[in-house]
């Protein structure tokens, strides 16, 4: 909410914070509580961690009355996921030493880490800088996490790509010395920043988070349409030309108010290579200068443009960078999500995708998933490249270690041999740690798969794969507004569906249904799932039939996303009625 000021809260907090001090030693230091006070808490995203407590014991606190278990989580940066196998095994010890036993690899090709109490905050922020890796800017109102398609050893296409993202990402972190000097004592390896100050950033830094991603045609695994800027790859041959560049998508929305909404990227125009980090860096400036810093819930980029305009946008970008961005190019997306299983590359080496579900290693009663992994990267000894669905690929295995390598991750349950719906499937973290969860997500998704996948054996379905996506609230960080099959949750048990996202991560989904639980859901898919697998065209996606014959409107911009509010499903909750509502 904005202030009498006409800012957010937030703002205030940033500018007095001293380019993000704040009190966070004192208070890191104050032995009578677990956590931190609310502006610190504020400013600690910035470093890379959030203050949560364990949800499940906050009504047994609160009736002990005790304050709650208050926890971090940690949240380490890593442009394109490429992962040493020595880091790899480096946060691994961590989880272990300071953690909750478990790694969660993000979708935006990051390792989280839950369960870290105040007391050993800055001894995991200072072992993660020990591996080479930060916390600097993985959270808050600055540029995030540059995710690009995984694995920049495919071919040199990728690798170049992975280059441009990498540079991105370091242009745009943060300068305040305040990391070194609270985590870090002073002391550093990798080069200090070179002035205290922030010259990009400045004092408020950005209104709102800001993300990037770099996508490699015809592979969208990084959904770069729900990105605030998006470099999409055009190559010939083996050779980078440039990207076409994309802004203004977005998933987050709220409950109840429809002025928020999900966003796809725009695509304006096309650059060379060397042109990135200029366009990157502008496009950035423009939403500092202009975004909304009174209303976090309207700060996006998305916002900003659709205030003002596409033209507007891009003729601003243009008397910033002196010049128009090209035509775009013609690029072509195939798939979002990931392939399993082994790639060849063309330099003969290996790559093997591993399936992570939710993207959470940890050690279970029925299967040590850490332990698995740690004994497949300790054997790969490559590198490890994390992919922005939370799945792992073991990249660059030389022909001579394959065998060993896939025996290893078959006997550990890492190689994908579930249903193509289960291998897809997305769900963000939600309960027990996320302050924002309305509902189980991650927890949840097994179950959820086992009912769909029930419903589409009585239909038989057959091998289709179907994009199946669980967010624990609106905000959407399964992305579930470019699912086929999309879940946000409302309420324990309850959820809002979305219908219609499309394969390649190009359309949105549809709401579709509103505070349902699982009979809900399943009793609005099961005469679909029917429908389509009577009706499909040979190879059709069930998105795609759903917007064919008219069951769900096609959505390719978000300011249509509420558009004809919500369908009444019919009895059998599928039938022509709803065609062209
Ligand atoms: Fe997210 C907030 C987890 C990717 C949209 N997200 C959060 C917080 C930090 C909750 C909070 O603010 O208190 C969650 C921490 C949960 C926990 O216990 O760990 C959280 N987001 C995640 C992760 C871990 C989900 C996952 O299962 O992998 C992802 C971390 C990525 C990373 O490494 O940086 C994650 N979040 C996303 C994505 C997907 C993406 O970026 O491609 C989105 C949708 C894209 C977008 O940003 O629009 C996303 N997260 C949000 C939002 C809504 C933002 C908005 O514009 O409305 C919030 C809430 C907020 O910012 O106020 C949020
Ligand atoms: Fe938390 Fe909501 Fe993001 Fe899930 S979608 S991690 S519940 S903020």
């Amino acid at each position: 909410m904005g202030q009498a000021n006409g800012r957010s809260a937030v703002e205030d907090i940033k500018r007095a914070s001293r380019y993000l001090r704040g009190t966070i030693r004192a208070s890191l230091a104050d032995p009578l509580t677990g956590g931190v006070p609310e502006a610190d808490r504020q400013l600690l995203k910035f470093h890379g961690t959030y203050l949560q407590d364990d949800r499940d014991l906050r009504l047994e606190r609160q009736r002990q009355k005790l304050e709650p278990a208050y926890q971090f989580m940690v949240r380490v940066r890593i442009p394109g996921g490429v992962l040493t196998a020595e880091q790899w095994l480096a946060l691994d010890d961590l989880a272990g030493r300071y953690g909750d036993g478990s790694l969660r690899l993000t979708t935006r090709q990051g390792v989280q880490f839950h369960g870290v109490v105040k007391w050993h905050l800055a001894d995991t922020i200072r072992a993660i800088h020990t591996a080479l890796l930060t916390t600097l800017g993985a959270c808050g109102d600055v540029n995030r996490n540059v995710t690009a398609t995984a694995n920049p050893f495919r071919s040199p296409v990728h690798a170049a790509v992975h280059d441009w993202a990498r540079r991105v990402a370091a242009h745009l972190t943060p300068q305040t010395a305040a990391y070194h000097e609270i985590w870090l004592d002073g002391t550093n390896l990798v080069p200090p920043p070179a002035s205290e100050e922030e010259p990009f950033y400045g004092p408020t830094y950005l209104p709102r988070k800001f993300k990037i991603a770099f996508a490699v045609p015809p592979v969208n695994d990084v959904d770069v349409f729900a990105q605030d800027l998006g470099f999409i790859a055009v190559a010939d041959g083996d050779r980078l030309v440039g990207f076409d560049v994309a802004v203004g998508g977005g998933m987050g929305m709220t409950y109840g108010d429809r002025t928020t909404y999900p966003q796809l990227a725009r695509v304006i125009g096309f650059c060379r290579p060397e042109a990135v980090v200029p366009v990157a860096e502008q496009v950035v400036a423009i939403q500092r200068d202009y975004g909304n810093r009174a209303e976090r819930n309207h700060a996006r980029l998305k916002y900003t443009i659709d205030a003002r305009g596409l033209d507007w946008f891009v003729a601003e970008l243009a008397s910033r960078l002196g010049c128009r961005l090209k035509p775009a190019r013609p690029v072509r997306f195939t798939h979002s999500g990931d392939r399993f299983g082994w790639e060849e590359g063309p330099d003969g080496r290996g790559h093997l995708t591993l399936r992570v579900e939710s993207g959470r290693v940890r050690d279970g009663p029925d299967r040590p998933l850490r332990t698995g992994l740690r004994a497949v990267v300790e054997a790969h000894g490559g590198p490890v490249c994390l992919t922005p669905n939370q799945n792992v690929v073991l990249a660059a295995v030389d022909p001579a270690r394959r065998a060993r390598l896939e025996a290893l991750a078959r006997a550990y349950g890492l190689l994908a041999d579930g249903s193509p719906t289960r291998a897809q499937a997305l769900a963000c973290v939600g309960l027990p740690t996320c302050g924002l969860a309305m509902a189980e997500s991650e927890r949840a998704l097994p179950e959820w798969v086992s009912r769909i996948e029930a419903e589409q054996a009585r239909v038989g379905w057959g091998a289709v794969p179907l994009a199946v996506r669980v967010s624990g609230c609106p905000n959407g960080c399964s992305r579930p507004y470019l699912a086929e099959v999309g879940l946000t949750g409302r309420a324990p048990g309850r959820y809002d569906l979305y219908l219609g996202g499309d394969a390649a991560g190009t359309r949105l989904a549809q709401p579709y249904g509103e505070n349902l639980d699982a009979e809900g859901v399943l009793a609005i898919l099961r005469p679909l799932f029917a429908r389509y697998v009577d009706q499909r065209r040979p190879g059709e996606r069930f998105g795609d039939f759903l917007c064919r014959v008219g069951i769900v409107r096609s959505v390719t911009d978000g300011r249509t996303f509420w558009a004809g509010g919500l369908p009444t499903p019919a009895a059998d909750g599928g039938t022509d009625k709803e065609v062209g509502r």
